[in-house]
């Protein structure tokens, strides 16, 4: 267990490898001891989840980017209050399949939402709270996209209101300014961020994020 708590966050678009490399890094920590929590967004405690449905199931409404920029930071606030801080006050590593990034990368980058408006609504909901260290999964938008359309092919067949795809469907071109916006983030917070080439191999990826949670958990202690 770490002397302090740790928040590692996974960004990217669609299909960029981060689920698969999260249950790696989670593997990997408590192979070494660490108390580990593993959680996504939008979701991570049930209340949160009720909200889930609501943004990313195919049948979950027609919100537009404001709606939608609200309702993600209402989610965010009860997984933050009641899951991610306390986890983090008992020295736990606690790794989120996306957070706030996502947030300006799709509504403000995506769907057009003012970055003034998610700012102040960023300080309303978490203060100065963020992720130490947070990970961009960068891949080509149509390599994601063929590798989230084999996952979403080979499950099961699933009615509109099991499948989580309102995102999924939108077109190339918003894809694109999502990863641009993306990019964007990460270069303004060069130290919270650490950009990996999600075209490289399952295990290449899995060594790059190893090596940097190390040295960052060293500075921690
Ligand atoms: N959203 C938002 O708009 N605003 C917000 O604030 C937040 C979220 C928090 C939640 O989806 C949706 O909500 C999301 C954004 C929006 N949009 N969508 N869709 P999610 O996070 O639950 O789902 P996702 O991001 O789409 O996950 P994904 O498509 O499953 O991608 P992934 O987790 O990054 O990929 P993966 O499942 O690990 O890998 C996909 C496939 O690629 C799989 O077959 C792997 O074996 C393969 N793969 C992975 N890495 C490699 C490499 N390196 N080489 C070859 N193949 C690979």
């Amino acid at each position: 267990m770490t002397a302090k708590g740790f928040f590692i966050s996974f960004e990217g678009g669609e299909g960029a490898g981060k689920t698969t490399q999260i249950k790696r890094l989670k593997d990997w920590l408590e192979s070494s001891g660490h108390a580990v929590i593993l959680t996504r967004e939008p979701g991570g405690t049930p209340e949160a989840e009720k909200i889930r449905d609501l943004l990313v199931k195919r049948d979950g409404g027609n919100w537009d980017g404001l709606t939608e920029l609200l309702l993600f930071f209402a989610a965010r606030r009860h997984h933050v209050e009641t899951l991610i801080k306390p986890a983090m006050a008992e020295g736990k590593v606690v790794i989120c399949d996306r957070f706030a990034d996502s947030t300006e990368a799709y509504q403000c980058f995506g769907h057009g939402v003012s970055t003034d408006i998610y700012a102040q609504i960023k300080t309303i909901v978490l203060g100065d709270f963020a992720p130490n260290l947070t990970f961009l999964l960068d891949v080509p938008v149509n390599i994601g996209l063929k590798r989230s359309k084999r996952v979403n092919d080979s499950t099961t067949v699933l009615s509109d209101a099991e499948v989580e795809d309102r995102f999924e469907r939108l077109d190339v071109s918003f894809h694109e300014k999502l990863r641009q916006g993306f990019l964007t983030i990460a270069a303004r917070e060069t130290n919270r961020f650490k950009v990996i080439d999600a075209l490289q191999s399952l295990d290449e990826i899995t060594t790059c994020i190893e090596n940097a949670v190390n040295d960052r958990l060293q500075d921690n202690v």
